[in-house]
């Protein structure tokens, strides 16, 4: 999938793990990865706005106990998911129907029966509905299809309405999900769109209380950054709901289409990867950009960096040697890069964010603690001992925290800075992220 992309990315990112991560080896990175985004016809800008914000990244402070390496990787594999659609897609398991729609040959009528298939395996009761009257053979194609997964059908052979054929399915089909496969059409018709639109008013029609109608549009990814145009197109006509991106193992524009898809608001839902009834996914941006580099690539180089700990700046931390901008630049840091549990697990962490309690509430403290900092002055935070009771009752009103909280926040950072300064450097080493966290009164 997206090999090129793929096999690119991960060689530059290798270079960089066995170099250093010096100026000139992320310039290097940048390249070759403008250059292998464009070449999976991502559009230029977005591409020049990723490295961008990437450049901006790479020269930011980095956690304690973290090299640059793992900074910049761990900057590469972000930005990466938010050009790709940085949700997950909510797939509701209540009764719907489901009208597929697209041009000629986007895999409507396969996908019809991959999601058939799909709700089947999730225990609910999926049926077909043969709606194409254009292309011949259209009705066979669905019906056998639907006679291997095992999945009641509906058609009619010489109906040439298709509104009609679906008026009649919906009538005898109480199945918990419907799926409509549409006719397709060689461009973006009005033929098309009034077809797709009566067949939108007729299933409309028939959603009873607590059932859904999801219009999806189906875009294979061989078209890359034309999906975007469709995809405003049948939205403007329709109100699409969701994309499915299809033929994701056939091509290297992949990177186009799903960057597309983003970039207009359209929600991915599905990929599909190959011809087979099972070849469908949920798209999760996540993981797709882990496989994209290779996450077991990427914890490698993670390891890889992290047995090369950046001494000068471990070296500070450990002798206490920080104020409370450089505790306040922590928080920042963490907090900017998502949830706490997903930065562990980005870093490879995994394991140890579960060891760790009430993650939730870690991040409702660190968002106050953060306020707190917001509301004192730059004499304050360079040096915290001149905060005495009057000016916590200022930060307390200014922070919208109480006084026990701005005093939590300093008795923290003050028993992390002794702390810091009894932990010996071999510690902090092997300790890295969960004994950074310990000292910080989050564990
Ligand atoms: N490799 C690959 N081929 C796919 C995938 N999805 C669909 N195809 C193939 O693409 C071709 C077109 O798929 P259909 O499902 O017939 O497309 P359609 O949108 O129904 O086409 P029309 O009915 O003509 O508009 C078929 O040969 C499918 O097997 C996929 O994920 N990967
Ligand atoms: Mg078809």
């Amino acid at each position: 999938m997206l090999k090129g992309l793929s096999a690119k990315l991960r060689e530059s990112l290798e270079k960089l793990a066995r170099s250093g991560a010096d100026k000139e080896a992320v310039e290097e990175l940048l390249r070759d990865m403008q250059r292998s985004l464009i070449s999976a016809d991502v559009d230029v800008r977005s591409v020049h706005e990723m490295t961008e914000a990437l450049r901006k990244r790479c020269q930011d402070d980095m956690l304690p106990g973290m090299t640059r390496k793992e900074h910049v990787i761990k900057a590469v594999y972000e930005e990466l998911t938010r050009i790709m659609g940085e949700k997950k897609p909510d797939v509701s398991l209540g009764r719907k129907k489901i009208l597929l729609v697209g041009l000629y040959a986007s895999g409507k009528t396969s996908t019809a029966a991959k999601l058939a298939r799909f709700y089947k395996k999730k225990g609910l009761r999926p049926a077909l509905v043969a709606c194409d009257t254009i292309r011949p053979a259209a009705y066979e194609q669905l019906q056998q299809l639907a006679e291997k997964i095992e999945v009641p059908f509906y058609g009619e052979k010489g109906e040439k309405e298709p509104a009609r054929i679906l008026s009649n399915a919906l009538k005898r089909f109480d199945e918990d999900v419907i799926i409509i496969d549409s006719a397709g059409r060689n461009a973006l018709e009005s033929e098309l769109i009034d077809e797709v639109k009566r067949l939108n008013e007729t299933a409309k029609k028939s959603v009873k209380e607590g059932e859904s109608l999801e219009k999806i549009l189906v875009l294979p990814a061989d078209i890359g950054q034309a999906a975007r145009e469709q995809a405003a197109s049948f939205h403007e006509a329709l109100g699409i709901t969701d994309v499915i991106v299809t033929k994701l193992d056939a091509t290297a524009k992949g990177g186009g289409a799903l960057t597309a898809c983003h970039q207009t608001g359209a929600k991915v839902k599905f990929i599909t990867v190959g011809e087979g009834v099972d070849d469908l996914e949920l798209y999760n941006p996540e993981k797709f950009v882990s496989r994209l580099i290779g996450f077991a690539d990427l914890e490698t180089l993670l390891e890889k960096a992290r047995s090369n700990i950046d001494e000068d700046k471990a070296k500070k931390i450990i002798k206490g040697d920080f104020d409370i901008e450089d505790f306040y630049s922590q928080i920042e840091g963490v907090r900017g890069m998502g949830s706490l549990s997903q930065l562990m697990d980005t870093m490879g962490l995994g394991k140890m964010a579960k060891k760790v309690p009430d993650m939730d509430v870690q991040e409702a403290k660190m968002k106050k603690w953060k306020y707190i900092i917001q509301s004192m002055t730059a004499e304050e935070r360079a040096n915290p001992d001149v905060v005495n009771s009057s000016r916590i009752r200022r930060i307390s009103r200014g922070s919208g925290c109480t006084e026990a909280e701005v005093r939590e926040l300093l008795s923290n950072y003050h028993k992390s800075k002794k702390m810091m300064k009894m932990i010996s450097p071999g510690k902090l080493k092997r300790g890295g992220m969960a004994g950074l966290f310990r000292q910080f009164g989050l564990k």
